[in-house]
């Protein structure tokens, strides 16, 4: 008797003809063997072995070189059930639009089987997925970001507790691309693309948009968060998980180098993307990191905003759409000082003409989390960690203070989902334009966000002992128009500020929007910082906050009748504090 896989798998390839079938077991054997077939085809291009061993790089076709919002579609039942902030499609009118894509898109090709764990191998809060894909470059990906081959497969057996993730880069083509997402069925749909998120399915589709949609059925949180670990001098160890909008720094504060080493405090690493979380025993909310890499963005990685991420990418990764340099060198903006060196190839792989960009501001490193140096020992605990503090922030030249905390679960879940950053240069041409992002969730949370508000303040409701909730602002810019926070490293005395406060500590000032640091009570040992740069950083100006405010009333207006209660009391209050 065919098992479930089994039975799926050739489901799929009667309809979508590969040549052959190949089931990975994640083995080096098989990476070594996809990875020369690979270099043949030129699919892949060796970095230099040297400096870079074990290290490629690809180009991905100019057209296909960032997740496509606006070709990610949730497919419930009904479109209420989507909620205002998706792209909605019937399950029905999906198979008929989406399904002849996949008609025959295999043909000439491999279907690669990709059986993965999500979460440590052990944990009670893993989850099982298989993706089939026609991309040996996605079985490369999926190799690094997840628990991938023979144990997944054994824990599959003859169950049907797998999520189904069916992929083909089809023709490539923007006009018949499609992510589609099942979430009654728990299943994904991708063609068109081969691209990071829309083809690594366990990440965005998987790891955010159906566990989301899970999540909330279960009573857990899946959410668009890092996980990091703070050290004391004592050698106590807390937790906390931070939510930024994409592009604004996670991997960074995530790999943070602590400028106050000397003295004790050490910061290390769980998970720079991706955090579900669960209430313990104990009450406490407990996150564990479901993937085992790192798909960060390249540019403006260097050793002086991210040393732990240049060793991280150093060896057995792979470079999107960087340049390259005639030694065989990945290069990007930002990487070191000085100007570039002479005869790049840029993303393309056509000599570079200086005009634009060298390497896409989108371009990609995919690397091992175990080759992280301020990886936790605890990152892959099966359990997960104990969460004191969890963090919103954006980019916000004006407006939040460097950081305040919120008055309690119910507020910090109105900051969450009052959140905002600022679209910079990199992600649109107008710059400076402000757009909410509830939790960072905006492009991920897989159905109506009301109901997600709403399944956050229940979770509150579930927590004996809940994390403080922070909101953090980077930055903010002086009337020269400079960030005020020196930034990096340096926002560890954020951090140290952040869990004294959840533990009861650290001192801090009532203002109408939340609790902000008392000036003397941030650790500033060391940084040159004058008081009227901190007292600028920290403040809270009410003709602001009044505008602020009022666009918060004009957001959440547009969730229409199914915003919780609890939300507009939040609302009325802050004004009223105003
Ligand atoms: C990512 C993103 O790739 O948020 O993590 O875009
Ligand atoms: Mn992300």
């Amino acid at each position: 008797m065919a098992s479930p896989l089994e039975r799926w798998v050739e489901e799929v390839a009667r309809w979508t003809r590969p040549e052959r079938v190949h089931w990975c077991d994640g083995s080096e054997e098989e990476h070594e063997r996809l990875t020369g077939q690979m270099l043949a085809e030129g699919i892949l291009h060796r970095l230099d072995p040297e400096r870079y061993p074990g290290c490629t790089l690809h180009r991905s076709d100019p057209s296909d070189v960032a997740r496509t919002e606006h070709l990610t579609y949730v497919c419930t039942a009904t479109r209420e059930q989507a909620g205002p902030t998706n792209n909605w499609m019937s399950p029905a009118q999906a198979r008929t639009r989406v399904g002849p894509l996949l008609d025959g898109s295999m043909r000439g090709r491999t279907l690669y089987v990709i059986p993965y764990i999500l979460g440590p191998a052990s944990s009670p809060y893993r989850r099982l997925g298989v993706e089939l894909t026609d991309s040996p470059y996605v079985v490369a990906n999926m190799r690094i970001m997840t628990r991938m081959g023979r144990e997944a497969l054994e824990q599959i057996g003859d169950t049907d507790r797998f999520v189904p993730g069916l992929h083909s880069l089809g023709d490539l083509s923007p006009d018949r691309r499609f992510i589609v997402h099942f979430p009654e069925e728990c299943r994904i749909w991708s063609v068109g693309s081969g691209y990071g998120g829309n083809a690594l399915l366990s990440k965005k589709c998987f790891g955010l948009r159906l566990a989301s949609w899970m999540a909330r059925q279960e009573g857990w949180l899946a959410e668009h968060m890092l996980i990091l670990e703070l050290e004391q001098p004592s050698g106590e160890r807390s937790y906390a998980a931070a939510a930024f909008p994409s592009a604004c720094g996670k991997t960074n504060f995530a790999m943070m180098v602590s400028p106050l080493e000397s003295l004790g405090y050490r910061v290390r690493t769980i998970g720079d993307d991706i955090a579900w979380m669960h209430v313990g025993d104990d009450g406490r909310l407990w996150a564990i990191n479901p993937e085992n890499g790192f798909f960060g963005v390249v540019p403006l990685t260097s050793e002086k905003t991210n040393p732990n991420a240049m060793r991280t990418i150093s060896r057995n990764s792979i470079f999107t759409n960087v340049a390259m340099t005639p030694d065989r060198l990945p290069w990007w903006e930002g990487k070191e000082e000085g100007p570039p060196p002479a005869g790049l190839m840029d993303w393309r792989g056509q000599p570079w003409d200086g005009k634009g960009p060298a390497a896409h501001p989108n371009s990609r490193f995919t690397a091992p989390i175990a080759q992280c140096p301020s990886l936790s020992a605890r990152s892959a605990d099966p359990d997960g960690v104990p969460l004191s503090a969890l963090i919103f922030g954006g980019r916000r030249a004006r407006v939040p203070p460097l950081v305040y905390q919120a008055r309690d679960w119910a507020h910090g879940v109105y900051v969450g989902a009052t959140m905002a950053s600022e679209t910079t240069a990199a992600q649109s041409g107008r710059t400076g334009i402000v757009r909410r992002d509830p939790m960072a969730m905006l492009p991920f949370c897989g159905y109506h966000m009301a109901d997600y508000f709403t399944h956050w303040l229940t979770m509150g409701s579930r927590l004996k002992r809940p994390p403080a909730i922070f909101h953090v602002n980077w930055f903010r810019t002086g009337p020269d128009g400079r960030y005020l926070w020196p930034g990096f490293g340096q926002n560890l005395r954020v951090l140290l500020w952040i869990l004294q406060r959840a533990e009861g500590q650290g001192e801090a000032v009532e203002t109408p929007i939340g609790l902000v640091p008392r000036p003397g009570s941030l650790h500033l040992d060391g940084l040159n910082l004058s008081a009227a740069a901190l007292e600028a950083l920290l403040k809270v100006d009410r003709d602001e906050w009044h505008r602020e405010a009022a666009e918060h009333k004009a957001f959440l207006d547009g969730f229409g009748p199914r915003l919780p209660e609890a939300l507009w009391a939040q609302h009325q209050e802050l004004v009223r504090r105003l």
